[in-house]
């Protein structure tokens, strides 16, 4: 029988879907971000061929403590993609979140895909880029590399998506100067303008993966791999979604889950400990000091410029 139906794809929306001649009223839910994993797993599967990604099964499905936020997993690698690995949580109304990572592997110097969108009915809180390995402000050789190609393309996104406010003054560096950063209040601009720019940022790192040149030596690759190892240590110990995933499904499950799903690499790329490359989140007695931030939170505007400069308006 032929169904009539109609699909909002509002924050957890229950869109209502009618059987026709039924006279019954079926309900039909799409999480916010259902489209951006389909097309990331269609986009990436054009240009690379994937294999999933054993021992990470585990993590396919996993309900949260309340019994109904459910947090989905995905993982994929190819002979150039060291992780393809995509989580989402599906919290209804509450709680809507994409977060998206794709790592080379190490023989290239590839910038980091990272897609990390959370909503909820009243907020979305956005962060799409391709997170330099080598802070762009101090290494120009490498932002010409891998940004200024991409810059006319960012710049329409940059342009309609305002930058989301101050934040931690920690993680411009590993934010690139086309940083999409914002936090849009209609989730019509997420649906539709994000949409568009997640699928171009994407396409832009494929590029840069096509062309990418193997490093020239053992050295280069090692620093590669210590790159990447740091960003995982970084985003593994003081992401800001490591709090919002311990009261999902508690301490052991999301150190777990951090290590062995998000920031796969922690163990296997590096020795290096977080204080090794943070050395000023030591507390006085030596330990690991908890906050988020100790620079605090800053950049009230867009640091870069249209033309991808850097402009220094710290406002702490
Ligand atoms: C907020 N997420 C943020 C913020 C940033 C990021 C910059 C703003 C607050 C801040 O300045 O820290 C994202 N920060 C990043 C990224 C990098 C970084 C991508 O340094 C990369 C290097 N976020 C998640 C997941 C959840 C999540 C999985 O990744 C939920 C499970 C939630 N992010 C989340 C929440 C906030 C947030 C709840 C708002 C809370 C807050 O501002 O502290």
């Amino acid at each position: 029988k032929a169904l009539m139906f109609r699909v909002d794809r509002n924050a957890g929306d229950t869109s209502h879907v009618q059987g026709k001649g039924t006279g019954k009223i079926l309900q039909l839910r799409m999480a916010l971000y259902d489209d951006f994993v389909q097309i990331s797993v269609d986009k990436v599967g054009q240009h690379a061929k994937l294999s999933p990604v054993i021992g990470k099964n585990d993590y396919d499905r996993i309900v949260a403590l309340d019994g109904k936020t459910v947090i989905r997993s995905l993982a994929y690698r190819s002979e150039k993609i060291r992780l393809f690995r995509i989580a989402t949580i599906d919290g209804g109304d509450a709680m809507q979140v994409l977060n998206v990572a794709i790592f080379s592997e190490s023989r290239y110097d590839l910038p980091i895909f990272c897609a990390d969108f959370f909503s909820t009915s009243k907020a979305n809180i956005c962060v799409l880029d391709l997170n330099p390995l080598y802070t762009t402000e101090q290494n120009k050789d490498y932002k010409e590399k891998y940004f200024t190609s991409i810059l006319p393309m960012a710049k329409n996104y940059i342009k309609l998506l305002p930058w989301g406010g101050k934040l931690t003054a920690e993680s411009l560096q590993f934010f690139s100067p086309i940083v999409l950063w914002t936090k849009p209040h209609r989730s019509a601009d997420v649906q539709e303008i994000l949409f568009s720019a997640f699928q171009d940022y994407l396409l832009a790192w494929l590029s840069l993966l096509e062309v990418a040149v193997e490093a020239p030596d053992k050295v280069v690759l090692a620093q590669n791999q210590e790159a990447q190892h740091r960003y995982l240590m970084w985003r593994a110990t003081k992401d800001p979604g490591r709090p919002v995933l311990t009261k999902l499904i508690g301490d052991v499950a999301c150190e777990k889950y951090i290590k062995e799903f998000l920031f796969s690499g922690l163990e296997s790329l590096g020795t290096k400990k977080f204080l090794d490359y943070f050395p000023e989140y030591k507390g006085d007695d030596g330990s690991l000091s908890t906050v988020r931030s100790v620079a605090g939170r800053s950049y009230a505007k867009r640091p870069w410029g249209e033309d991808g400069k850097f402009i220094q308006s710290l406002e702490i």
